[in-house]
Order: C-alpha cells, then sequence, then structure tokens
C-alpha cells in the first residue's frame, strides 16, 4: 500500500475538495509500483500531490476536544514570509515550490550525517493524527488536525552525539520560487532551533500533513514542524536541512529582534512582547460580523500543554529566557 487512498465517499466531500489537486491515474499507479518496469526510485513519488489524501493515518489519543478551524481557514491565513508578508500571500504564490523530489540535509554532530530523500525520512514512521492548539506571536489561534510523527523518533535515526545539545532547522530559500526571498525581511533562509530535549519531547511533531491531507505548500509541505507550546514562528516550514550542534543555535526571529524574540518562545500570558500583550488571543476564522464578536480568550501557559512541558524549565527564569 503506498500513501494514498483515493477512494472519497461523498459523505466526505468538503469545501477543501476545491483544493485537492488529482493527480492522473497512471501516474500515481506508476508511483504505487503497480506498472511494473515502470516504477524507478527515482520516478516514485513518495508522497501525493499536494491535498492528496493520506492514509493509514491513526488517532492520537491526546488530541484536544476543540472543535477544529475550517481547512480553508488554516490554508488561506498564512505566515510564510519567503512568499510575501500578507496573511493571504502564501496560499496566492506557494504553487510555484516544487515539493518533489526533496530530500534533508542531515550535519552537525551526529554518526549518520548525509542527504535523505523525503522516502528515506518516512518510511519506517507511522502518521498519526494529533489536534492541538496552534498560538502565534501575534496573538492569534487556531485548532488544527496535524499528520505527522514525533520528531525525536527521526532525530534518533541520525544517532546524535553526546555533544549535540542543540538542533538547528533550515527552510528552503529559493528565490526562483519564493518571491518574498527578494525582501530582507529576515535573515533567509529561515532558520529554527530547538534544545535536544525539545527535539526529543513527545509533543514535538514532524509534520506531513493536515486534515488527513498532505500539507498544502502554503502549511509547510512537504516537511514542517509543530512545536506546540511555542510561539507559531518556531515551527518551521518546508524543511531542507537538520544541524545537530553543541552551542545555542541562531534563529531567523531572535536575529531579526532579538529583544522581542528570545530563542525559548514559549507561549506565555505573563511575558507580553514589548509592543502588545500575550495575555490574551484571538481565534482565527469566521467572516465579516462574527469574527470581529468572536471573544478574545485567554492565553494559557505553554499554550495549555505546561503539564507535559513545564518540568523542562524548572530553574529557568521564563522572563529573561523569554
Ligand atoms: N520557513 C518559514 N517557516 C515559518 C514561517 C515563515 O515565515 N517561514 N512563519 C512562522 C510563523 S510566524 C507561523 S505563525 C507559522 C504559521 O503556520 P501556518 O501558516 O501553517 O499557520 O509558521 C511558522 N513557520
Ligand atoms: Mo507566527
Amino acid at each position: 500500500m503506498g500513501w494514498v487512498d483515493k477512494r472519497i465517499k461523498p459523505s466526505e466531500i468538503t469545501p477543501e475538495e476545491v483544493f485537492v489537486r488529482r493527480r492522473e491515474i497512471v501516474k500515481s499507479a506508476v508511483a504505487l509500483g503497480l506498472i511494473p518496469g515502470l516504477a524507478s526510485e527515482s520516478f516514485a513519488a513518495v508522497l501525493p500531490a499536494e491535498g492528496d489524501r493520506l492514509e493509514n493515518v491513526s488517532r492520537w489519543p491526546g488530541s484536544l476536544d476543540e472543535e477544529p478551524n475550517s481547512f480553508e481557514d488554516v490554508s488561506t491565513f498564512n505566515n510564510f514570509y519567503e512568499f510575501g508578508t500578507r496573511k493571504e500571500d502564501p496560499s496566492r504564490y506557494a504553487h510555484r515550490m516544487k515539493t518533489d523530489p526533496w530530500s534533508v540535509k542531515v550535519t552537525g554532530e551526529c554518526s549518520k550525517p548525509g542527504t535523505y530523500t523525503l522516502e528515506d525520512i518516512l518510511k519506517p514512521h507511522a502518521l498519526e493524527e494529533r489536534v492541538y492548539r496552534f498560538r502565534c506571536v501575534e496573538a492569534w489561534s487556531m485548532i488544527v488536525p496535524w499528520v505527522g510523527f514525533p520528531l525525536g523518533d527521526l532525530l534518533k535515526r541520525f544517532e546524535p552525539t553526546s555533544n549535540a545539545k542543540y538542533v538547528q532547522f533550515f527552510s528552503l530559500a529559493d528565490p526562483q520560487q519564493m518571491p518574498g526571498i527578494r525582501y530582507p525581511v529576515l535573515k533567509w533562509p529561515y532558520r529554527e532551533g530547538l534544545r535536544m530535549d525539545e527535539a526529543m519531547h513527545p509533543l514535538t511533531l514532524l509534520t506531513v500533513g493536515m486534515y488527513g491531507r498532505v500539507l498544502p505548500n502554503q502549511n509547510g509541505a512537504p516537511l514542517r514542524l509543530i512545536v506546540p507550546w511555542k510561539y507559531g514562528f518556531k515551527s518551521i516550514k518546508s524543511i531542507v536541512r537538520i544541524h545537530f550542534t553543541e552551542t545555542q543555535p541562531e534563529t531567523s526571529w531572535n536575529m531579526a529582534a532579538p529583544h522581542e524574540y528570545g530563542f525559548y518562545s514559549n507561549v506565555n500570558p505573563n511575558v507580553d512582547h514589548p509592543r502588545w500583550s500575550q495575555a490574551t488571543e484571538r481565534r482565527i476564522g469566521g467572516s465579516g460580523l462574527s469574527a470581529l464578536l468572536s471573544p478574545r480568550q485567554p492565553t494559557l501557559m505553554f499554550n495549555g500543554y505546561a503539564e507535559e512541558v513545564a518540568s523542562l524549565y524548572t530553574g529557568l527564569d521564563l522572563r529573561k529566557y523569554y
């Protein structure tokens, strides 16, 4: 069996269908190895085209009970500055990004460095659907059913050495495909980092899909992080490099404005951004009056994941290490 289940029952058809790009039957049959003699490693697609349904996804028991945002909200209101700084830019322009073939370079303090294809990366891992709360530093939030597997399960395979105290991630930065790269709003390539124990934490998700389907490009296809207790900017998109290091790595937002964005970036209603409060948030979505009237709600410590992650930070002054 491959990654895709193309049988969609009429009862499952939702507005997100407009985003679904069907591939020709022959191409997918080849990719799945159903047409002998044609399916070479280099030709076979590991992941289906953007929007295709992922199969063999199990439900993670820790999911939130809250009603998710709509697929449309989550795929049309985005931050992906490589495609522009307006919320609608990524959904307009990210289709220009080519996500197949894709590979990830693994470098630094580990015994298995190298270049890994997307297939190498995904093959051994079982996919889970996890409904998480996601909180941007701009004080909006959303509820999203992401699909992926724990990042730590992947990192272990590269055998980080005892010197690996942190792990850094880099996004694709190709001016041919990404119109926003022309503007020096951030230091490109977009980069982020985690302390090793944060990266290995079972809540940290290497994400390939949402709403049961492959990630739309604007949400960071084919591979992104979701770190649910941290502000959204830690959840780096379209990852092309993973680097293990002994010292705290550079991160794009910290480089751009160090007094506003620290390395940790844990969601914390008690530590305000220098220019606005972080005590409350607004759920994205809805339109017109309903959006205007939607009440602000309190932001939760560690975005509601304190029980799971607070112990990672015992003894750390969260006002200093914001
Ligand atoms: N490469 C890259 N990753 C990125 C960003 C970006 O501009 N470039 N924006 C970040 C920010 S600020 C947020 S809030 C989330 C948004 O994810 P979403 O568009 O899937 O909601 O992606 C994060 N990852
Ligand atoms: Mo964000």
